[in-house]
């Protein structure tokens, strides 16, 4: 019967952990859908006295694009569990007159440093959240469509059409949470890594003496001098962790992005040096890259020990240079703060030595508008019925154009024929009759020549 209790809280503890660990987001899913374009405006003037004004349809407004944010004062990415879909709003659409549509707000989603987005369908990354205030445009808004007038010229004094907004873009986006901190603390449960934060810096962690005390990670600022650095203190790991024993490594991943690990080892664990054996051996499981960064290994609890026990842990564990501490009377805490600010100074002029990002890679995350002007990029396929023309440009003309006025069906003949599209599909055998598909368009061949 006691036994049957006792397996009982266990299960209870065990839920109580899974379900707050839960509520630490650092996964998520989402649909952002960017504004449409506003259609251009279909419109002549009229006036007194003159009979047959001039084409004078104003341009749909720009619907709104998708900015991500990265925000200081966010950790999670809980916000997107809860709410999955993104819209932002669409421009409007042109007015006669010669009068603009107005352009569609854009929405600003504010995310976590250490934020990595996905799109989901290709895996290509989208961004990468370094620094505070960084934004990227993760879905662009559609262009609005041209009003008439845009099309008037010589030989069109009355164009019967106008374009149509662009529709904006669509995704799907995976966002993952890699915490960015300069120093991560690891060690066994309950070796007084909270302790530790909670005194250095400006963070306020739950402190117990109870195992898994800690079910995310917290972060704080620590500044020495003049140097401010990010420490993260992680939730405690055990042997086992990387098969998903405890807390498993859900939070290792966090560790990827720290450039120095502070192993802290509880003096008073008699096991001390197998805990110390274990955990690297979780790390090396986990990623042989995490084992073999710097580590600085801290005794903690040394008020609760005798100094020949600090003596002769000194003396075993000399290769690996320990550094005892108390983060209740405050012991050894200089030396170490003093010792991690050199390692992080000494890391800061390693990564200033390295090759600046060129423009391309930074361009790359900031996702640039597609080369949307190159119309002559394009490729013709044969298919069953047809053909399919694909290329950025020539797939947005086709989706703004307006397949119900007669002009913009020739509007759109005219462009297949400037570009030399008609050309290349004579030559593979078209004719009249065939289908051609644009993107999610369909037209049919016309043989104009
Ligand atoms: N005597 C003494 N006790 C300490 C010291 N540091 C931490 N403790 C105690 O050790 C217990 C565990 O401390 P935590 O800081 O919660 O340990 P942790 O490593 O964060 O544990 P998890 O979050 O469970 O991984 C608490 O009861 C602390 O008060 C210390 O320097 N001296
Ligand atoms: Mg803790």
């Amino acid at each position: 019967m006691g036994g049957f209790v006792a397996n009982f809280e266990v299960m209870c503890v065990l839920n109580f952990i899974i379900s707050l660990t839960m509520h630490f987001a650092d996964e998520a899913h989402i649909n952002v859908k960017a504004g449409d374009g506003g259609n251009g405006s279909f419109s002549f003037r009229r006036e007194k006295y003159i009979a047959m004004g001039g084409p004078d349809g104003g341009n749909g407004g720009r619907g709104g694009a998708i900015i991500m944010q990265a925000d200081a004062n966010l950790n999670t990415l809980v916000n997107f569990m809860s709410k999955k879909h993104y819209k932002a709003p669409h421009g409007e659409q042109g007015l006669g007159c010669n009068k603009y549509g107005a352009e569609g707000e854009d929405l600003i989603l504010k995310v976590p440093v250490g934020t990595i987005v996905k799109d989901e369908k290709t895996g290509e990354q989208i961004a990468d959240f370094t620094y505070i205030g960084q934004q990227v445009v993760i879905a662009r808004g559609g262009q609005g469509g041209k009003g008439n007038a845009s099309f008037k010229s010589s030989t069109r004094q009355a164009p019967d059409f106008a374009e149509l907004g662009e529709p904006g873009e669509e995704r799907e986006l995976d966002l993952e949470l890699k915490l960015i901190a300069d120093v991560a603390i690891i060690g066994y449960p309950s070796v007084g890594k909270s302790t530790l934060i909670s005194r250095i810096s400006n963070a306020k962690p739950k402190i117990a003496d109870y195992p898994f005390t800690t079910l995310v990670p917290n972060l704080g600022v620590v500044k020495v001098d003049e140097t401010d650095f990010v420490v993260a203190d992680i939730p405690g790991l055990i042997e086992g962790a990387h098969e998903g024993k405890g807390l498993g490594i859900t939070f290792l991943k966090h560790i990827e992005r720290a450039n120095i690990l502070v192993h802290m080892l509880d003096i008073t664990h008699e096991e001390w040096e197998d805990e110390f054996e274990k955990i690297n051996a979780e790390l090396q499981s986990f990623s042989p890259k995490l084992a073999e960064k710097d580590q600085i290994v801290v005794f903690s609890k040394v008020d609760s020990t005798i100094p020949e026990m600090i003596e002769d842990v000194e003396k075993r564990f000399a290769k690996h240079k320990p550094l005892f501490i108390s983060a209740v009377t405050g012991e050894g805490l200089d030396a170490l703060l003093y010792k991690i600010k050199d390692e992080v100074i000494e890391h800061q002029k390693a990564a200033q030595l390295q090759t600046p990002k060129s423009d391309e890679e930074e361009h790359k995350v900031f996702r640039p508008h597609e080369a949307l002007s190159n119309t002559r990029n394009y490729q013709v396929e044969k298919t069953e019925d047809g053909f399919r023309v694909s290329g950025k440009r020539i797939e947005q003309i086709a989706i703004m154009t307006d397949m119900s006025k007669r002009g913009g069906v020739y509007r759109m003949h005219d462009v297949l024929t400037k570009i030399g599209a008609y050309r290349k599909m004579a030559s593979l055998g078209g004719q009249d009759g065939d289908k051609i598909y644009i993107g999610v368009r369909e037209f049919s061949y016309m043989d104009l020549s």
